[in-house]
């Protein structure tokens, strides 16, 4: 690769992403960025130019499941051919981090938000409406993923409890990951957020529709490179605004990534990625008599005996029993994931061979 062309990928995060992984290519490998998808093509740029494209016909015979397939974030080799005018990518660089979460309407088949991410902002809004609820289920997904989140309370100038209350209510189930109050509308607490955000790495924006993620994008940006929409359009199933994953290189040089609010987190996550989330609870249960303890009616629970005391809190071990239930079950259905991958994929192939037989 010229020195040129390394120095236009360096502005989209090549130079991190090489530190991390040292892909070993072929000299004269064209590398992109996935920018953003939609359902049928992709949006490439290799900090030159940008391209519309789609997944080569080699590609597809070697994508299983939808973790296969390019997710925005990733870094690409592909293909310009003269005779079409779609760039064709027929290879996806190894992942650096991959934050994935259950595909909507629970086919169990997991679904990339989006790839090679350092940091991710959880981004809850705490204007009258806030709730902590599926907090837990957004940080397990990113522990899982390899990369670092930080807890962003939005819309501060909204704020109707305490300060204090709020922030220490987040800060007992944050697991240690930073917690960083701000308003886009005022400024105020932004500063801090850089300090997470280093020019050349690459940070998504995930949590509920309406939170102020591209409101956010914005003000980082300093320019309306995102589309928002007001609360009170929001109807009672809480209105999308944001339709696409999208990612944007800032004049600063920090990449930012803009997904639409997520309301179902189904969790693809291992036994680790659940322990990291609820530090305080696997320390205790270290102390149970069985070492198979369900925390629920065994004698001698240590996690019991805490909430009795008032160590723990009730409503968190509920919450961290659910989600070790969902974990569970999700490993035991492992051959049910395999099939339905196995049934697209012939599908799929069977699409192609139609389309270019036609
Ligand atoms: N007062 C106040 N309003 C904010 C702040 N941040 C965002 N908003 C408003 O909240 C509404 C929703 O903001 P968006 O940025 O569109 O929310 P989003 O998280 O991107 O939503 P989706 O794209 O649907 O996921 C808009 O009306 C914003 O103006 C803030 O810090 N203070
Ligand atoms: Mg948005
Ligand atoms: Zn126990």
């Amino acid at each position: 690769m010229h020195k040129s062309d390394m120095d236009k990928l360096n502005r989209l995060g090549w130079q991190r992403y090489r530190l991390a992984m040292q892909p070993n290519l072929e000299k004269n490998a064209h590398v992109g960025r996935i920018t953003a998808e939609s359902k049928r093509y992709y949006f490439l740029s290799d900090g030159h130019s940008d391209y519309l494209a789609e997944i080569s016909g080699k590609l597809l015979h070697r994508t299983l499941g939808l973790e296969d397939f390019p997710a925005v974030g990733d870094w690409v080799l592909f293909q310009t051919p003269e005779s079409k005018d779609r760039a064709a990518i027929y290879r996806v660089l190894p992942r650096h981090t991959t934050l994935k979460r259950r595909a909507v309407r629970s086919n169990e088949e997991a679904q990339v938000i989006a790839a090679n991410l350092d940091t991710v902002f959880i981004v809850y809004a705490v204007d009258e409406n806030f709730k902590t609820g599926r907090l837990e289920r957004f940080l397990a997904i990113v522990h899982e993923s390899g990369a670092v989140p930080v807890v962003v309370l939005s819309k501060s100038d909204l704020m109707r409890g305490n300060r204090k209350t709020v922030y220490r209510e987040v800060l007992n189930i944050a697991s240690g990951a930073a917690i960083v109050m701000l308003s886009a509308k005022t400024g105020e607490g932004v500063d801090s957020l850089f300090k997470h955000l280093e020019p050349g790495s690459t940070c998504c924006l995930i949590g509920p529709s309406g939170a102020g993620k591209s409101t956010l994008l914005n003000f980082l940006a300093g320019s309306e490179v995102a589309r928002t929409a007001d609360v009170r359009e929001f109807d009672m199933k809480g209105r999308h605004t944001t339709t696409k994953r999208e990612l944007f290189v800032l004049d600063s040089g920090r990449i930012l990534i803009d997904t639409p609010g997520i309301r179902e987190v189904g969790l693809v996550v291992g036994d680790d990625a659940l322990a990291s989330v609820f530090p305080d609870v696997m320390a205790i249960a270290e102390h149970c008599r069985f070492r198979n303890c369900t925390h629920k009616h065994e004698p001698g629970c240590a996690v019991q005996a805490a909430i009795v005391s008032g160590e723990l809190d009730a409503a968190r071990v509920a919450r961290y029993l659910k989600l070790k239930e969902e974990v569970a079950e999700r490993e035991g259905g492992g051959s049910k994931d395999r099939k339905i991958a196995e049934k697209r994929h012939a599908k799929r192939i069977h699409k192609a061979f139609r389309k270019s037989s036609r």
